[in-house]
């Protein structure tokens, strides 16, 4: 691993520097002034956190060290990684060698299947998936080198362990899970010498053929990698890494807060929304039908699943790029269908709905994504968050090593009370 290693204690010796310069000179300069509609309104849009592997612009939306969606889409979630690891894209060397390393890190333990495959057949895949992780946490390097007294300044080192280590293991989790809950529990061998997304591609055993199949796959795997440091799952990770809890323990805790409807879980809830469209409007609905049918839904108190944005006021870039996949491969998909049907109608009606109070009329990414799944033949909803937890580990990894080498300090907010408040305004 000596090639990524070398470029990341590179990238992290410039920030260091440049982070010490800023702040010798500027330490009280404000960046934010911090209202109660910030503090009572889930802190939206206050800048409270350093992040340096992506950043979303609310017009552009995600940008990894200055490159665009539409240039990094076609890369693997391996030079992806890298990416956002050394603000670098890999060359073939340096492919070769995180290859290599990923390779030979591969393997689950076999107590792992034993645990998941111990739970109700119930259970959600996300709570095995995160529970896999968790119990994996046995392994951490950062642990045990923490335990021997190491020095900070090797931290991320031991973090770009575990993070190696964890990542090599997500295609067998991800498939496992998906096996052992819908499939007849059987696993294939795990020691192919294929990328992350061919060997997931492989490990799942959904039966198609389709050349286009392993395409998407590493596609869905490179659009969810990231996505700043203030979304949801990643603070959370960022959170739970930064009292020196271990990766996995931080990783895990992430995909806990991906699994909410309002984040992740939400390309389940798109799936499930069509569906309800296809039962009561038939394959073929007009528009006209459609728009009825996303004004009942918001006159009934739902959201609808897939639009809004915390921070993004535009179509999601990561959308877009979804939707020329789905042109090229889906056109014919009825679910592909619905979603570009949704997508003429619905930004018209979030626009007017209660005054436009919604602030971001436009599709995310998960409008689009699980039907483009279902297509290929992952008619398993509930796995879908699955897939976006397995490429949002690549963002928790890359930001905690980033946290770990930047020496950043335990996160510890202040909370306030109503009394207080009120004594702050009637002063
Ligand atoms: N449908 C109906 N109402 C909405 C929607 C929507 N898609 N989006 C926002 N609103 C409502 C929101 O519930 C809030 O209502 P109230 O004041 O009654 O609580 C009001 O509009 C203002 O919220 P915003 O400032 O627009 O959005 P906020 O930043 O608070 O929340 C989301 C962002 C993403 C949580 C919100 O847009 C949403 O619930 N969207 C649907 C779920 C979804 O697609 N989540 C996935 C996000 C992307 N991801 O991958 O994580
Ligand atoms: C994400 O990818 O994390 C979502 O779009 C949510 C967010 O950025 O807040």
């Amino acid at each position: 691993m000596k090639l990524l290693e070398t470029k990341i204690e590179q990238r992290i010796s410039n920030l260091c520097q440049e982070i010490t310069e800023i702040y010798a000179k500027h330490p009280q300069q404000p960046i934010d002034t911090i209202t109660i509609k910030h503090v009572l309104g889930g802190m939206r849009g206050m800048k409270a956190m350093v992040c340096n592997t992506s950043y979303v612009d609310p017009y552009e939306g995600l940008f990894i060290s200055g490159y665009s969606v539409p240039q990094f889409e076609d890369k693997t979630p391996e030079e992806i990684f890298f990416l956002l690891c050394t603000g670098t894209f890999p060359s073939l060397e340096e492919q070769q060698e995180l290859h290599q390393e990923l390779q030979q890190r591969s393997e689950v333990p076999s107590y792992i299947w034993n645990l998941l495959r111990s739970m109700p057949s119930t259970t959600h895949p996300m709570t095995l998936f995160s529970m896999g992780i968790l119990a994996m946490e046995e392994l951490s390097v950062f642990k045990q080198k923490y335990l021997e007294g190491a020095p900070k300044s090797d931290y991320w080192k031991y973090s770009l362990e575990d993070a190696l280590n964890l990542i090599a293991k997500l295609p067998a989790l991800a498939a496992g899970v998906y096996k052992i809950l819908f499939m007849n529990g059987e696993f294939a061998h795990n020691n192919l010498n294929l990328d992350l997304a061919g060997k997931f591609t492989h490990l799942l055993g959904v039966n198609n053929k389709d050349v286009s199949f392993p395409d998407l796959l590493r596609l869905y795997l490179v659009l969810h990698c990231d996505h700043e440091g203030g979304n949801v799952s990643a603070f959370t990770a960022r959170v739970v890494n930064s009292a020196l809890s271990n990766l996995y323990y931080s990783a895990s805790a992430g995909l806990n807060g991906l699994a909410g409807p309002l984040h992740g879980l939400a390309n389940q809830t798109c799936l499930h929304f069509i569906n309800s469209i296809h039962e009561q409007l038939g394959l073929d609905a007009s528009l006209n039908d459609i728009s009825s049918f996303v004004q009942r839904t918001l006159n009934s108190g739902q959201v609808i699943p897939g639009y809004g944005h915390a921070v993004l006021r535009e179509t999601d870039p990561r959308f877009t790029s979804f939707m020329k996949f789905g042109d090229a491969y889906c056109s014919d998909s009825p679910y592909f269908k619905t979603v570009k049907k949704l997508y003429a109608v619905t930004p018209q009606i979030l626009k007017k709905f209660k005054g436009g109070k919604i602030s971001n009329p436009w599709p995310n990414v998960d409008a689009i994504s699980g039907s483009l799944l279902y297509h290929y033949g992952i008619t398993h909803f509930d796995f879908y968050t699955v897939l976006f937890g397995f490429s949002r580990i690549l963002g928790f990894c890359a930001q905690n090593i980033m946290a770990r080498g930047l020496n950043q300090p335990i996160i510890r907010t202040k909370s306030i009370t109503n009394e207080q408040l009120k004594e702050l305004v009637n002063k």
